[in-house]
């Protein structure tokens, strides 16, 4: 079983990342998080511990002791879709933010509604709403779960040029992280974590600029609302054990490789990941190979709040493209998402959690 499989791995040695973690009772759910922690480095090297020879990926699938709903997922990507484009300055953008802030509390979490002025690409002021619903706010040991929840304001990849001033729908590019966030935090509400969760939803992520714009093209001006929390925290002074960013996370012929800066600042936390999914079943949607390097939220929380996270991205290695084929494009719709990858992803992170 998962948890016996955990278990055994704590029995040895602790990887120093998690050192701290150690002292915890085997017994609480909080050990069982720790378990799995220290087993990252180590998953498969220690004395009794149980491989995936020895135990099909079903049986361990099985006895997963989490309900992560994929309907549930899903409908909170229809629920957004319903908005439509959740573009910064829209009135989509506030009645949205209304509608997730609303979730948050509803599944018990406390919710900081940061709202502030960023300043895009082309100097246009951004009115910018980032969300976090925090679990065990007193908690020390946390995770950060993040996910942005902006759809882009220009779809400047669609293959019809007459489309490339139209918003991004944002399904996948948006809603999917979300959506498996706020069933996360569903779950959540129905049974506490002993381990603090903090589920930051960012804004304006993806109004970085064209690939039309002549002017200024730096990496700056994408991932505006998680720049704005780095700077001014919900919390002043929080700090979280780690993170994770999901991006693109539902399309039904995803896959995920480890992409490049999350190996560069928090590789224990992507061996971690990635090995939950196979113990799972899921390798072949989490690829345990080396991806592409993208600036994304998570590249700005590693540098500029030294919280190792990582991004779980759609990225393709066959197509021709960098991405999930409908980035940034009109065709970022509802009929791309799949249930079933919602449901592995919203697995996975369960699995990590508890
Ligand atoms: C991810 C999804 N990103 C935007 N939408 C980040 C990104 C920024 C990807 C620049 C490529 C280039
Ligand atoms: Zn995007």
């Amino acid at each position: 079983m998962l948890f016996n499989i955990k278990k055994s791995f704590f029995c040895s040695r602790t990887p120093c990342f998690f050192t701290t973690f150690a002292a915890v009772k085997i017994e609480s759910i909080m050990a069982k998080y720790l378990i799995l922690l220290a087993a990252s480095a180590l998953f498969f090297g220690c004395s009794g511990a149980s491989s995936p020879s020895q135990e099909s990926n079903a049986q361990v699938a099985e006895n997963a002791i989490f309900d992560f709903s994929a309907d549930s997922a899903y409908q909170y990507v229809v629920r957004q879709m319903e908005f439509g484009p959740r573009v910064p300055g829209t009135d989509a953008q506030r009645a949205c933010a209304d509608w997730m802030s609303n979730e948050l509390k509803r599944h018990g979490a406390a919710v900081k509604r940061c709202e502030s002025t960023v300043t895009a690409y082309d100097g246009t002021r951004l009115p910018c709403i980032n969300i976090v619903g925090s679990y065990n706010p007193s908690a020390e040991r946390r995770i950060l779960l993040m996910a942005h929840w902006d759809s882009r304001h220009v779809a400047d990849n669609d293959p019809d040029p007459s489309k490339r001033k139209q918003p991004v729908p944002a399904a996948n590019d948006g809603a999917s992280g979300v959506a498996v966030l706020l069933e996360i935090a569903r779950q959540l509400g129905q049974k506490q974590p002993s381990v603090g969760i903090d589920i930051f939803l960012t804004d304006a992520e993806d109004y970085g600029a064209p690939d039309d714009w002549e002017g200024d093209r730096n990496e700056k001006f994408w991932a505006l609302g998680t720049q704005e929390w780095c700077n001014a925290p919900h919390v002043e002074g929080y700090k979280a054990d780690f993170g994770i960013l999901l991006d693109m996370v539902g399309a039904a012929d995803a896959t995920f490789y480890r992409e490049y800066y999350s190996d560069r600042y928090a590789s224990d936390v992507v061996n971690l990941v990635w090995r939950t999914a196979a113990k799972l079943g899921y390798d072949k949607l989490f690829i345990d190979r080396s991806g592409a390097g993208i600036t994304d939220d998570h590249t700005f929380v590693n540098r500029m709040r030294n919280i190792p996270t990582i991004d779980i991205i759609d990225t393709r290695m066959t197509g021709g493209g960098t991405f999930y084929p409908h980035w940034h494009t009109t065709d970022d719709t509802l009929d791309k998402i799949s249930r079933e990858t919602l449901g592995k992803v919203g697995n996975v992170l369960m699995n990590v959690i508890y």
